[in-house]
């Protein structure tokens, strides 16, 4: 039977009120009220009675100043005159209430018009409660506290507000996070590929796909064990992370192979990317407990616009493809989609074996379409260094 274990009480989260005189509500310091009024002789009889009954007080004399106070410090209440010159009571309130700055703050109308249109204008503007003047102290108090509850509660459900957001984020970053590696996973690549190739078609962009794998990377879990396996997966992610763009995805896609998402990239310009990154990986000491090692990658290139990539899934194939050739052809190395050694490669074994290739830009942008770039336009040039 499900009990009230797996509850979350009340108390826990609700603030505890004593329903006491203690002016803390419960908060461990005196509650802050602001009084109003442009009469001194009324915020000084109110002030006594409070700091009496263990608040802070602070005053102001007109609605300007009750403004600037509140903007310096936000107080726990406000006992506000309605009749000032200038900035009236009503439009403090209205004031304040609009200000979504500003946590809530009870603010409790003293008015000397005991009619009931001052009350329903006061309360229409945003006021929680009010007070007819002259002012009983005990109803005044039984007012203030039973405000100050009011905003404890409401402190409290914001403050779960705030905490819940807060976990939510660090949820939907877990969602969309490898964690060894820290890097985009694979779902979540997906997802951004699929809105980063909407984008590219919608704008007629280029976008390049490079899938990585580390070669012989099962030898290292075989010969120094797993974690060492896992140190030097953490590092290449480091290395990847480092060579690309602020602009482009880089992605855990599977054990030891990763996916970068080079927006705005050429083919040629996504392979020379690849190339450096390549080298970089051949270049890299990994360090470990113990020892050092080397490892290196191979990668598969493609890129969109291209007759043979219609969609995104054709696209990842596409570089998978690639990927698959270069591992076939030797490893360490980058082998483009299409390229002459790919299609020596794969030659009688593509799924359309009459397929011609044309990579013309009358293929990748036919006339008509429009938008193809200008004659002597660099396609190349937008994309990288
Ligand atoms: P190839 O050059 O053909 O890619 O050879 P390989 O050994 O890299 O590829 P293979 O697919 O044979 O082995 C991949 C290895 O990657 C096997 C698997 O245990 C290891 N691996 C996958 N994920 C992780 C991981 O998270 N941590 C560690 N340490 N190893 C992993
Ligand atoms: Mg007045
Ligand atoms: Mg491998």
């Amino acid at each position: 039977m499900g009990t009230s274990q797996n509850r979350v009480s009340r108390e826990q989260w609700w603030p505890r009120y004593s329903g006491s005189s203690d002016a803390t509500m419960g908060r461990g310091k005196p509650a802050r009220i602001l009084i109003v009024d442009d009469h001194e002789d009324n915020i000084e009889l109110l002030r006594a009675r409070l700091e009496a009954r263990g608040y802070c007080i602070d005053t102001a004399m007109d609605g300007e100043q009750a403004l600037a106070r509140v903007a310096n410090t936000a107080p726990d209440l406000i006992l506000l005159d309605v009749m000032m010159p200038r900035i009236d009571g009503f439009e403090v309130v209205r004031r304040l209430k609009a200000d979504k700055t500003l946590p809530f703050i009870p603010i409790i109308l003293q008015t000397a018009l005991d009619s009931t249109e001052h009350k329903v204008e006061g309360l229409d503007a945003g006021a929680d409660d009010y007070i007819t003047k002259p002012i009983n102290f005990a109803e005044l108090e039984a007012r203030v506290k039973s405000m100050l509850r009011i905003k404890a509660l409401q402190d409290a459900l914001e403050e779960r507000e705030r905490e819940l957001s807060e976990v939510n984020s660090q949820l939907l970053k877990m969602a969309q996070t490898d964690s060894l590696t820290e890097l985009d996973n694979r779902r979540y690549l997906e997802q951004r590929l699929d809105e980063m190739f909407e984008h590219s078609r919608r704008l007629r962009e280029p976008v390049a796909v490079v899938l990585c794998d580390l070669d012989r990377f099962k030898s290292v879990n075989d010969t120094y064990g797993h974690q060492v396996g896992d140190v030097v997966l953490k590092e290449l992610a480091r290395i990847l992370k480092k060579e690309a763009r602020e602009i482009d995805r880089v992605g855990r896609y599977g054990g030891e192979e990763f996916m970068l998402l080079l927006p705005g990239t050429v083919l040629d310009a996504a392979v020379t990317f690849a190339e450096r990154v390549r080298k970089a990986v051949e270049a890299h000491t990994f360090s470990f407990d113990g020892g050092t090692l080397q490892r290196t990658m191979s990668c598969g290139v493609a890129a969109w616009p291209h007759p043979r990539i219609a969609d995104c899934d054709a696209l990842v194939k596409a570089a998978d493809d690639a990927l698959y050739v270069a591992k076939e052809t030797g490893r360490n190395r980058v082998i483009r989609f299409d390229s002459q050694a790919f299609n020596e490669h794969t030659q009688g074994k593509t799924d359309d074996p009459h397929a011609e290739i044309d990579v013309s830009d009358r293929a990748l942008y036919p006339a008509g379409a429009g938008d193809g770039p200008a004659a002597g336009e660099d396609r190349g040039a937008s994309t990288r260094a």
